[in-house]
């Protein structure tokens, strides 16, 4: 009798358990969507847990958290590269030309589209930061990031208040977005220089992003195109990025 009695109870607290993390789980997606918390992979094959993190993500830390910045005594001798510069379409070109030709285009929900040549983002007062790079592909690196904020040139171009996104275009496939707390981030740079020298051509010459609290692959190089936007659904498969649809994070918080 004892034994059953002890049984049973197992059994309704197991079940009690499972009812309460389903009703946890419920809560918390009803909670996310209620603050917009929602990651755009939700659709994607890991929905439901990627909600969770992100989520959790968002409520537990703070927006302007700051990434660990290093010392130059830190900085990796030799910088692996991941996506070797675009050979096809108009970069080779712009590349051969020392990037004159080149500007950035900046648009979507903002009051001043812009096209910004390498000069008029180098006449911004420079930040300099020392970060780590890591790659989904187990390899980090330190290195000395030199640009402008990527704040700065949302001001610039004064970024509408229905801006939910920001949506980087490099020129080869490797497209991503950025929520907006991580675009206003303050060490969020649109980086020209690495190492104290102009940023080498497989490093994402001539301007890439960086985003220090989240995996490489949303430090988007050889860039060309921002765009300010309140949806991504019209982007790809409108999971926010490739990586969702070969099976990593939108979100890639570290
Ligand atoms: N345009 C573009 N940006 C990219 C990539 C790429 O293939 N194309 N690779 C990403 C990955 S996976 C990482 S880890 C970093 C690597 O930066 P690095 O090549 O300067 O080391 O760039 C990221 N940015
Ligand atoms: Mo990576």
């Amino acid at each position: 009798m004892g034994d059953l009695i002890t049984r049973r109870k197992l059994v309704t607290t197991g079940l009690a358990t499972a009812a309460g993390a389903g009703g946890l789980i419920t809560a918390a997606a009803r909670i996310a969507d209620r603050y917009g918390l929602i990651p755009p992979d939700h659709f994607g094959i890991y929905g439901v847990g990627e909600t969770l993190t992100y989520a959790t993500q968002r409520l537990l830390t703070s927006h302007h958290s700051l990434a660990r910045e290093f010392t130059r005594r830190d900085i990796s001798p030799v910088f692996p590269v991941n996506g070797p510069p675009p050979e096809r379409g108009s970069y080779p070109r712009l590349l051969a030309r020392g990037f004159v030709d080149w500007r950035l285009t900046v648009d979507g929900l903002v009051a001043n589209p812009m096209e910004l040549a390498l000069e008029d983002i180098r006449s911004i007062p420079p930040r300099t930061q020392i970060t780590q790079n890591t790659c989904e592909e187990g390899w980090t690196v330190i290195a000395e990031w030199t640009g402008v904020p990527l704040s700065t040139i949302l001001n610039l171009a004064g970024v509408s208040t229905r801006a939910r996104y920001v949506v980087f275009f490099p020129f080869d496939e490797a497209w991503q977005s950025l929520d907006m707390p991580d675009a206003w981030h303050p060490q969020t740079l649109l980086a020209y220089g690495m190492n104290g020298q102009d940023l080498p051509a497989p490093h994402g010459a001539p301007l890439r992003l960086r985003v220090a609290r989240q995996l490489g692959y949303k430090s988007v190089k050889y860039l060309s195109h921002i765009r300010v936007v309140d949806s991504v659904k019209e982007f790809g498969r409108g999971l926010g990025s490739n990586d969702p649809e070969v099976g990593y994070s939108w979100y890639a918080g570290i």
